[in-house]
């Protein structure tokens, strides 16, 4: 057994593949600014996440704050405090105020019976997250957003690949965020992308990504740099290739954990929703204290064999000492629970099952028990 496993490692595609996606770089000597592999990419992956509309970017965090940008929100926006802080940063970097709506114990998205008691006349958006690839009620957030006439961005960070009903989770919502991040299930090392509906969002987008720039000598708009270059593009291009056999592989570890874990007194695991097809992006356990082990007592045992768990997400984002005293976490209860209970077990698509079975039997001896 190896003595160092940690939450997650990225995958990547054999050496020779993307040196042959490189190459051409050192003959043409383009390697940013919207370049042949960046528009390949963003092509490719507007099929893949089935949308009509996409922007590539340099991360999920500037693809959020550009979004909110672009739309000129203003006042408020209803977001979760169950995230990880980019969500709520994405939010006050853009002079916006962030309002925290409960989760749903069950699917750790926002509490869409909480919604409505948090609009007021200067709520501007909703911004649910699709936390570890659960996808929100779609459904009864969009009714919501239509009643109030309220723009939807998803943080879709977690959720690359996956479907809702049958269609791209980046098709619905105004715009929806993806990260292709290394710790990702598909990553270009840094990344990301705004899939959106209006076709307007997108012009701003790419002004805002490229310093507002319109032709060598005018700048229409005040906007950052976001943009992705093609080394990364490449990557993304060669890890698309692979993309089914990393979520297949990654469904095997997911199914493999819960064969263990599933039915253990105290051990609380994702229930899939039918609709939605996974990435198995995380895989989250939550340890109540029925279990007999706290959360942290679990965390400990693991790092004592060199495994490396994490506590996504801990502290929540409306408690973190750059927010102090802004925010009153007592008004969460639920995402504050979940983050005090929640540890997200290694995943990825080269983990060994027999890694997966030690993990397991670590955590099944804190109660007593071993491996059936
Ligand atoms: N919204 C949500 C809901 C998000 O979860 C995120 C990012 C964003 C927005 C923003 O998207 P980006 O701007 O990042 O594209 C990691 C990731 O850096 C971050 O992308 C991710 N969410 C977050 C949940 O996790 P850290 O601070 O936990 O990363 P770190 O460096 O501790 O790495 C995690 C594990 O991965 C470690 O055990 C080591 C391993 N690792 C990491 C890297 C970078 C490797 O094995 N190789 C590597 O190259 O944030």
């Amino acid at each position: 057994m190896s003595t160092n496993v940690l939450v997650t490692r990225p995958s990547l595609p054999p050496m020779d593949e993307y040196i042959n996606e490189i190459k051409d770089l050192w003959e043409n000597y383009w390697i940013t600014n919207m370049g042949e592999k960046h528009q390949l990419l963003q092509s490719q992956l507007k099929s893949y996440l089935q949308t009509d509309h996409i922007e590539l970017m340099v991360n999920g965090h500037m693809s959020l704050e550009l979004t909110l940008q672009a739309m000129k929100l203003q006042g408020e926006v209803i977001t979760t405090p169950y995230t990880f802080v980019s969500t709520t940063h994405a939010i006050v970097r853009s002079g916006l105020t962030p309002i925290f709506c409960d989760i749903d114990p069950d699917t750790y998205t926002m509490d869409v019976e909480k919604i409505e008691s948090l609009i007021t006349d200067d709520t501007s958006a909703i911004l649910p997250v699709h936390v570890y690839g659960n996808v929100c009620n779609i459904e009864e957030i969009e009714k919501i957003a239509s009643k109030y006439d309220l723009k939807v961005i998803y943080d879709a960070c977690h959720s690359f690949g996956e479907t809702y009903k049958g269609k791209g989770v980046g098709s619905y919502g105004n715009a929806s965020c993806f990260s292709f991040h290394a710790t990702k299930v598909f990553h270009s090392i840094e990344g990301g992308a705004v899939c959106y509906r209006e076709p307007e969002l997108g012009k701003r987008l790419e002004y805002l990504k490229n310093f507002g720039i319109d032709g060598p000598e005018s700048v229409l708009y005040i906007g950052a740099n976001a943009k992705m270059n093609e080394f990364s593009a490449a990557m993304g291009i060669c890890n698309l290739r692979h993309i089914e056999q990393e979520i297949e592989k990654r469904k095997h570890i997911d199914h493999r954990y819960k064969s263990h874990l599933e039915g253990v007194k105290g051990i609380k695991l994702r229930q899939e929703d039918p609709n939605v097809l996974y990435n198995y992006a995380y895989f989250p356990a939550v340890f109540e204290s029925e279990f007999g082990a706290t959360r942290n007592e679990v965390f400990d045992a693991l790092a004592q064999e060199g495994i490396e768990a994490r506590k996504y997400f801990y502290p929540i984002a409306n408690s973190l000492e750059c927010y102090r005293r802004r925010f009153d976490v007592s008004e969460t209860p639920n995402a504050l629970h979940l983050s005090n209970h929640i540890l997200t077990l290694p995943i990825y698509s080269d983990l060994a099952v027999e890694e997966v079975d030690h993990i397991c039997e670590i955590i099944l001896k804190l109660q007593g028990k071993r491996l059936l």
